[in-house]
């Protein structure tokens, strides 16, 4: 069994940074999972344009306010504590931060392998190791 605290990762090599996002990577690749498992906060009044070619991902909001439009529909749905989306088609999307900084818990599947950060599509790349 393993117990992880966030408390624990902030400032180490698990919390990865980028224009208007911070996540703390709670469970990686490496952890054996099969998927990986992240804290991310979006700060009150950011946008993000991200696309996931290559992984699926879920999100849960536990805290604060924001908007995620799907580019494909132009369709905008409100975020805040008790919202979960599922990116199930790699949907190209606009995240934004609301009133107040948003917390989110997700997770990819593939997992994340590390200090992954967007390419200039918004995506991760796709994780070629055989580990
Ligand atoms: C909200 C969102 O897309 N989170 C993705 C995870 C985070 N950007 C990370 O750990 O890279």
């Amino acid at each position: 069994m393993k117990i992880v605290r966030v408390q624990d990762i902030i400032g180490t090599e698990r919390e990865v940074s980028g224009p208007g996002w911070t996540s703390r990577r709670m469970l990686l690749k490496k952890d054996g999972m099969g998927f990986s498992f992240h804290e991310t906060i979006i700060p009150a009044g950011a946008e993000l344009n991200f696309w996931y070619k290559h992984h699926l991902e879920a999100v849960y909001c536990v805290a604060g306010n924001g908007s995620i439009t799907d580019k494909a529909t132009g369709e905008t749905h409100q975020i805040s504590d008790g919202t979960l989306y599922a990116l199930d088609q790699h949907d190209q999307h606009t995240l934004r931060g609301g009133t107040e900084d948003m917390r989110l818990i997700c997770a990819f599947n593939p997992p994340v392998t590390g200090r992954e950060v967007h390419d200039e599509d918004g995506a991760y790349l796709p994780d070629t190791s055989d580990s």
